[in-house]
Parts: structure tokens; C-alpha cells; sequence
């Protein structure tokens, strides 16, 4: 389907924009779901800018680069230890549910901004292979040690009342930061590639509940486009990505992504 065919439909779909994007979406042999917080919004999860964000409680600069870690590490453990209990106290919603469904059919990847780790539960719940999620960004239950690198699943509680209570190393004793990818640090570089593989493969790329603003994620769905595939956004507020893309369904992910995929 090529640009063109999609320019007949209004920015705000009706029900033939719902019936056209479902068209697209159940004739391609590769979906591509590209999410960011807003598709974890609806299970209680806050969403990063914009109303309620939490980039307008804390500064990104303090908490999520490298710098801020080495300046103080016992304050950025102290806010992933908030967000890993936020989210163990969360569950996958209908949106999470809906995608899940239809990677246990086949012939959908999601590639995933968030670190909750929520596409992966609903997915293991339903028997999905964990490879069709991929996480650019890391996980909120993953830790890295700062000297020798050696990764852990780890779902513990954080004590970060002081620095002597923080996370170390079994290996080697050192300082464990969490395995997450900060403001300035390089995306592992094969997931990267396999995330933009997928966009180039894709008949058709969903996005959903992401700003479209931290690079080099935001260019996913661009790559589907160029390719001259169809981009669908599902926001309740309108992007860069809508700004080009005349499917753009307005609403949260659990009202739209069932309806789109069932
Ligand atoms: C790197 C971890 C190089 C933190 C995060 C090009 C141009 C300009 C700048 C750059 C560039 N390339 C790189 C940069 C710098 C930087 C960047 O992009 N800066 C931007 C902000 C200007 N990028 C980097 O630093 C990246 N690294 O480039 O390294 C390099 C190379 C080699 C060697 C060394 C270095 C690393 C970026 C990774 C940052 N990490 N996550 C954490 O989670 O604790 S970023 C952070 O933003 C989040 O974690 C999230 O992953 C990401 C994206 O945010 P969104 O998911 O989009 O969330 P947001 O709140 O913005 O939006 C939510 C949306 O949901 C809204 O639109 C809202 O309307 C919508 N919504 C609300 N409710 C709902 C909803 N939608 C649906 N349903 C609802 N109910
Ligand atoms: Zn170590």
C-alpha cells in the first residue's frame, strides 16, 4: 500500500479510516508495533513528558545519564527502586494484551522504548518466544555491574537508603547500575539493528504512545515510511509521526489497539 493510497483518509479517522487501517493490518505478512510510555500509561505507569509526566517532576539530566550516576548513584537507585515497585504492582493492560494476541498468531515484532517489561509478561503469558519483543532500552529488572559488566535479572526490592546498602556486584563486588540506557550511552547495537530491520521488513508500523523525540528510536517508524509503508499512530496528541501520517487514531492505547488488532 503505498503513501498515496493513504492520503484519502481524514487525520481523524472514521469508521472507514478503523476499516481501512484494519485492511492494512490483517493483509501484511510483518507487523511492526512501535511503542513508548503512553502504551503502558492506562496500567498506572507515568508517562515521561507532557500532563502528569514525570520529566516535569524530576530533571532527565539528574537522574538518567551517566554523570548523574556517578555523581549520585544513591538517588538514581532511589528512583528506579520507586518505578521497578511502580511497575511490580502493575499488570499488563487490554492494550499489551491485544498485541500479544496477535504475536502468538505470527508475523508481529514489537520494538519497545519502555523498560517496564510489560510487553514481555503479557507475551510469556500467552506462550509468545521472548524475541519478538525488543526492548532498546533496558529494563527496569535487569542490572549491570559498573566494572565487570556482568548482567542479572534482578526483581528485588532496592534499599537505597545509603550508599552501603546499594546493589553489588556477586561476581565481583563492585557497584550495579541498573540495565537501562541513559541520555548520552550508546543502544546496544544488535538490537538496534534487528529494530531496524524490522522496520524495513514491516508491511505496516503501528505507533503507539510515544512523543517521537529520543533518537535513534524515533526514526523507526520513518524507515517503514520511506520504504513507502504504511505508519499507524495511535495518541491521544498529535506527534511528528501524525504530523505526516494521515491514519492517526486519537485515544489511548486500550481503546484503540483491540479494535485494530482483534
Ligand atoms: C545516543 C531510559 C549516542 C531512561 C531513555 C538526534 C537529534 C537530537 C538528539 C539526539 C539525536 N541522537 C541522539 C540524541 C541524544 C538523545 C536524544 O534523543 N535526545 C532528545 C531527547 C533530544 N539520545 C540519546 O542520548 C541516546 N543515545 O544517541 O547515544 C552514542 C553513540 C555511540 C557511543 C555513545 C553514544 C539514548 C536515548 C535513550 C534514553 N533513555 N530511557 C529511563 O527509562 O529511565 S529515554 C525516555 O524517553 C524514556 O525512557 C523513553 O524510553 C523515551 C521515549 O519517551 P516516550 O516513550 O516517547 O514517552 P513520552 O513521555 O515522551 O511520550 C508519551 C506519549 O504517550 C505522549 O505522546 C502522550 O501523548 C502519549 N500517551 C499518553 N497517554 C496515552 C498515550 N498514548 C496512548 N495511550 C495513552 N493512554
Ligand atoms: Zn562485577
Amino acid at each position: 500500500m503505498s503513501q498515496e493510497n493513504l492520503d484519502a483518509t481524514a487525520d481523524q479517522p472514521d469508521d472507514h479510516g478503523l476499516a481501512r487501517a484494519r485492511e492494512l493490518v490483517n493483509a501484511a505478512a510483518h507487523v511492526l508495533v512501535f511503542t513508548g510510555a503512553g502504551m503502558s500509561a492506562e496500567c498506572g505507569i507515568p508517562t515521561f513528558r507532557g500532563a502528569g509526566g514525570l520529566w516535569n517532576r524530576f530533571r532527565a539530566e539528574d537522574l538518567a545519564t551517566p554523570t548523574a550516576f556517578a555523581r549520585d548513584p544513591r538517588l538514581v537507585w532511589e528512583w528506579y527502586g520507586w518505578r521497578r515497585g511502580l511497575v511490580t504492582s502493575s499488570r499488563p493492560g487490554r492494550a499489551h494484551a491485544a498485541v500479544a494476541e496477535r504475536a502468538a498468531r505470527g508475523g508481529l515484532t514489537v520494538v519497545t522504548q519502555n523498560v517496564d517489561g510489560l510487553h514481555e509478561r503479557s507475551a510469556r503469558d500467552r506462550g509468545v518466544p521472548p524475541h519478538h519483543t525488543i526492548a532498546l532500552h533496558g529494563s527496569l529488572f535487569r542490572t549491570r555491574c559498573t566494572d565487570c559488566g556482568n548482567v542479572e535479572w534482578d526483581e528485588s526490592t532496592v534499599d537505597s537508603s545509603g550508599e552501603e546498602t546499594l546493589p553489588r556486584c556477586e561476581l565481583c563486588g563492585s557497584l550495579l547500575r541498573p540495565d537501562i540506557v541513559w541520555f548520552g550511552e550508546a543502544l546496544d547495537p544488535e538490537l538496534l539493528e534487528r529494530a531496524f530491520r524490522s522496520a524495513r521488513e514491516a508491511d505496516v508500523c503501528i505507533v503507539v504512545g510515544t512523543s517521537a523525540r529520543v533518537e535513534p528510536a524515533a526514526s523507526i517508524p520513518r524507515v517503514t515510511r520511506a520504504g513507502g509503508r504504511a505508519v499507524i499512530e495511535i495518541n491521544p496528541e498529535s506527534t511528528s509521526v501524525s504530523s505526516r501520517e494521515r491514519l492517526a487514531f486519537r485515544g489511548g492505547a486500550e481503546d484503540w489497539l483491540p479494535r485494530l488488532l482483534e
